[in-house]
């Protein structure tokens, strides 16, 4: 580990330590129109550090949050059912816990295209969504989802205040992570959370990230790695409290939905994580020590079986134009002298570029019109629903190649 220039974004400790280098790598969702193939595309350093005062892991370097989730963000939840269906019973939960109706307020920071929300507005509960994507706010309008196109913070929080706007639910899923001013972040939810108001919040949790070495989740988007250690000493910080914890082992690699409120009743469980982490020494360094070895190892791997295919006269293509594909495709260099498209769902990726590899992105109907003979799982976190949604390229002999946490033929 080695010395970094910047301070800790959670407690402004000085003595970062870098355990992990990714390289200079272009913005993981900055697709690439066909008409700039070829231009030089902007690239930032993505290295990753860990605080020894609070145990927050960060990314050193910080790119405007404009460029991140304004000027290039195609990203749109709706696309996984299992995304959906997960919300839907996190709202079902909350509407029935809490006793929800239409004398209170839900308000969704970072709410996408409206498909959390879309669920209280239906059961007739009054909702707030909050996202600076021009294109999922407008797209969450539309669907009757009152929404802000704004980023979220204590100067936010303090206006819908002043319009006597107060939230009984705060939901922030997978947004906590991509703000680099993470106490006002903070700040501005204890400020619009009602006394007895509950906030869920829910985020990768970097310890199944170190060990699933799931470093492609690692990007510009994501300043931050959180253990429910750093979570506790954030919230403390602006008078809340860590209440209550729920891990969800398949959704995006391993979440954690962290339930915090103004008043200390922590449950068993919250108790049990916090300790657990003690035991398994995720608050230390040594944690993150052997990590960057792993990781070397993963890419290694993978080069050697995409090479080994292809000198044995395979073509191989890759699903999932998302941001963590981004990631492994530049670190490990598979361009198209390897993989020759990349497929997605997602019609507003189609017909685009993936960021410095340029793998062109196309309907997934190209599997079928192309067969190639190898598929290389970037979505890996949605192998279950995208296998049975491919079954007739499976069927045809096509075959999986999942990189992480350890390159494998399925
Ligand atoms: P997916 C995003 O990361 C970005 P990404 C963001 N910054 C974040 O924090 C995490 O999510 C949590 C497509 N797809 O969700 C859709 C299919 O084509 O793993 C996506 O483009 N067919 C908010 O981008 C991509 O794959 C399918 O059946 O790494 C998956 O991207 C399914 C299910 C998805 O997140």
């Amino acid at each position: 580990m080695s010395a970094a220039p910047i301070r800790c974004r959670l407690c402004g400790e000085a003595r970062l330590e870098t355990f992990l280098s990714l390289g200079r790598t272009p913005l993981a969702d900055a697709l690439v129109r066909p008409e700039a193939a070829g231009l030089p595309e902007e690239r930032f350093s993505l290295d990753v550090a860990f605080c020894p005062d609070c145990s927050l892991v960060q990314l050193l370097e910080e790119v405007e949050p404009q460029k991140l989730f304004v000027d290039n963000y195609l990203y749109f939840s709706s696309f996984s059912p299992y995304v959906l269906e997960h919300s839907r019973r996190h709202a079902e939960g909350l509407i029935a816990a809490r006793g929800l109706g239409p004398g209170h307020l839900v308000v969704e920071l970072a709410s996408n295209d409206g498909y959390l929300l879309s669920n209280f507005v239906e059961a007739g509960v009054p909702v707030l969504g909050i996202d600076p994507a021009p294109a999922q706010a407008e797209a969450a309008i539309a669907a009757g989802v009152p929404t802000l196109a704004e980023f979220f913070g204590s100067g936010l929080a303090s206006r819908l205040i002043s319009e006597e706007r107060r939230a009984d639910v705060i939901i922030a899923n997978n947004v906590m992570a991509h703000v680099p001013n993470l106490n006002d972040f903070v700040e501005g939810i204890a400020l619009l959370l009602a006394d007895d108001g509950v906030a869920t919040i829910e985020n990768p949790y970097v310890r199944d990230l170190i060990r699933h070495c799931e470093f492609d989740t690692i990007y510009h988007e994501h300043f931050c790695y959180f253990s429910c250690t750093a979570v506790q000493k954030l919230m403390r910080r602006h008078g809340l409290y860590l209440n209550h914890v729920e891990h969800f082992p398949d959704l995006h690699g391993g979440t954690l939905r962290w339930y915090v409120g103004h008043h200390d009743e922590p449950s068993d469980e919250a108790r049990q994580y916090l300790a657990e982490e003690q035991a398994t020494g995720l608050a230390l360094p040594d944690f993150y020590r052997e990590f960057g070895a792993r990781v070397e190892h993963v890419r290694t791997e993978l080069r050697k079986l995409l090479t080994d295919l292809k000198s044995a006269g395979k073509t191989i293509a890759a699903y999932g134009a998302a941001a963590k594909g981004s990631t492994l495709v530049n670190f490990a260099d598979i361009d198209g002298s390897l993989v020759d498209f990349v497929v997605d769902r997602n019609v507003h990726k189609q017909g685009l570029l993936m960021p410095g590899v340029q793998l062109p992105i196309r309907d997934p109907a190209a599997l079928l019109e192309d067969k190639p003979d190898y598929l290389l799982l970037l979505a890996w976190n949605f192998k279950d629903e995208i296998m049975t949604q491919q079954q007739e390229y499976l069927d045809g002999g096509g075959r999986v190649i999942v990189p992480i946490p350890e390159p494998c033929v399925l």
